[in-house]
This record gives C-alpha cells, sequence and structure tokens, in this order.
C-alpha cells in the first residue's frame, strides 16, 4: 500500500499512527475536521468533516488504504453521534467505493460487544452487545464494512480497539489496555497484510487478563509486545473500584451511563 489515509488524523490514535507512519508510507493523506499542525513532504491535509461526502470523494482519490478513525470517540448524544458515527462512517465507506480505494480498516471499538459478561469471554463470533449510542454506531460500521466487503468487493478490517493509553490507568484497563507501540504494529499489519476480505480484531496488548480473542496473530501476524501486568501492582495499590454496574461487564464505565435497567437481566 503506498497512498495511506487517515481520517480523524489530528485526534489520540491518530496523532500517534501519523508520526509513526511518515517513514514508512510514501505517501500519507491526512483528514480531520480540525486543523492539523504542520504537514511534511510526504503528507497531503485535508480539513474535512467526514458529512461531506463530495469532499471525501475529493480527498480519497489515489489512496490504497484508508484507516478510518474519525468519530465521536466515546458515548454521547444521539444528536451528536448520528452525523459523526453514523452518516459520516457509510460517507466513509461509501468515498471508498466510488474512488475504487482498496482497503478500509475501520476503528471499531470493544463497546460494540460491551454489555456481555465480563467473566464471559469474547471472541469474534460474539453477538453484538452495545453498551450505548456509540457502541451501537460501532456495530453499524462493522455491518456496513461487512455489506462493503460482500457486495463491493472492498477490503475491510475492523478493530474493536480497547483502552488506547500511554499506560493502563485503572482495573479495567489491566485487561482492555492497548498500547501505542501495540496499535502502531497492529495498524500497520492491517495495512500490509496481503489477501484480506472481510476480519475483525481486537485491538489489545498482550494483557494477562485479556479476555478477548481473535484470529489476528495467525492472519495479520499481530503480536502485542506490552502487558498492562506491569502496572499492576500500583493500579490495584490505588483501590480505585468499578462501579457496581459497569464492574459486571466487558465494557465498564461505558454500560453504567444512564443505566436504569435490571442488572440480573443482563445475563
Ligand atoms: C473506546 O472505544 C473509547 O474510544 C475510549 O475512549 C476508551 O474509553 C475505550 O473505548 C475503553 O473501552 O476503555
Amino acid at each position: 500500500m503506498k497512498t495511506v489515509m487517515i481520517t480523524g488524523a489530528a485526534g489520540d490514535i491518530g496523532s500517534v499512527l501519523r508520526k509513526n507512519f511518515q517513514d514508512v508510507y510514501p505517501s500519507l493523506k491526512l483528514l480531520d475536521a480540525a486543523p492539523l499542525s504542520a504537514l511534511k513532504d510526504s503528507e497531503e491535509g485535508f480539513q474535512v468533516d467526514i458529512t461531506d461526502l463530495d469532499a471525501l470523494i475529493d480527498a480519497c482519490q489515489g489512496v490504497d488504504c484508508l484507516v478510518h478513525l474519525a468519530a465521536i470517540p466515546g458515548e454521547d448524544s444521539w444528536e451528536k453521534i448520528l452525523p459523526a458515527n453514523i452518516v459520516g462512517c457509510h460517507n466513509v465507506f461509501e468515498a471508498a467505493r466510488v474512488v475504487g480505494v482498496r482497503r478500509v480498516v475501520f476503528a471499531s471499538s470493544n463497546h460494540a460487544v460491551g454489555f456481555h459478561r465480563r467473566e464471559d469471554p469474547l471472541n469474534t463470533d460474539s453477538l453484538p452487545r452495545p453498551d450505548g449510542y456509540y457502541g451501537v454506531s460501532k456495530v453499524f460500521g462493522e455491518a456496513l464494512g461487512r455489506l462493503y466487503a460482500d457486495k463491493f468487493g472492498l477490503e475491510v478490517v475492523c478493530l474493536r480497539i480497547g483502552s488506547f493509553r500511554e499506560r493502563p490507568e485503572d482495573r479495567r484497563q489491566l485487561a482492555t489496555w492497548v498500547s501505542h507501540r501495540d496499535m502502531i504494529n497492529l495498524v500497520r499489519c492491517c495495512i500490509d497484510t496481503e489477501g484480506l476480505h472481510y476480519l475483525v480484531a481486537y485491538g489489545v496488548s498482550a494483557n494477562t487478563r485479556r479476555n478477548w480473542y481473535d484470529d489476528a496473530a495467525d492472519i495479520l501476524g499481530y503480536v502485542p509486545k506490552d502487558n498492562a501486568e506491569s502496572f499492576a501492582d500500583e493500579i490495584l495499590a490505588a483501590d480505585n473500584k468499578e462501579d457496581s454496574v459497569g464492574g459486571q461487564f466487558h465494557g465498564g464505565p461505558f454500560c453504567s451511563i444512564d443505566f436504569v435497567g435490571d442488572v440480573t437481566k443482563v445475563d
């Protein structure tokens, strides 16, 4: 893949990928609704909102692989999720189809399956179980990716990203953490691996407490290097207990937001 586009290039994950991809891919197209910092020779910038399909189509010309990160990055009102994570996500896949982009790597999230109970391991066959509107938007993106792969021949990888942080910050993240180094490596594997059709993988480090399983190591050659356990003593000593709802489910605090259900029925 020579020309790689990152949407959401000014965001948390986007800026880390940008910095590390500069010397890897000959041409980087960077798209964000916010202004981008100074561009290098190999970079081209587009200040575009992904609700603008025509502008997206223009920006995507010549792209081989599109890494789609642009989104509302957590739970929010439906009024905010709808344009950015539903309409915008559709626009990105549609622009890729119209222009003939070969592959889309979609930043999904563990919150697509966040309402599964924590004692049940998750894999890529786990049924959708979103823990909020944000999770619903990630289920939508994964389904759209499946459609665009099967019907229109795009290659699509959906990454159910865990907790992307420099270091794990709480108990839950001892299982869900994905380090910067592992994330960079995982996205590179998603871009570089030949012959994919549609794939879901978890974006998570080699955490001892990890309870998410997939074939990413076999198919993508992704071998995570970092383990949140190195931070466990410090995090557990801080005694930051999880709330009574969130602590029962993979999605953690996202499950507790506005929760008025019967927790015993979420089996
Ligand atoms: C996500 O999908 C969010 O983007 C991020 O902010 C974290 O909250 C993460 O999931 C998580 O589950 O920790």
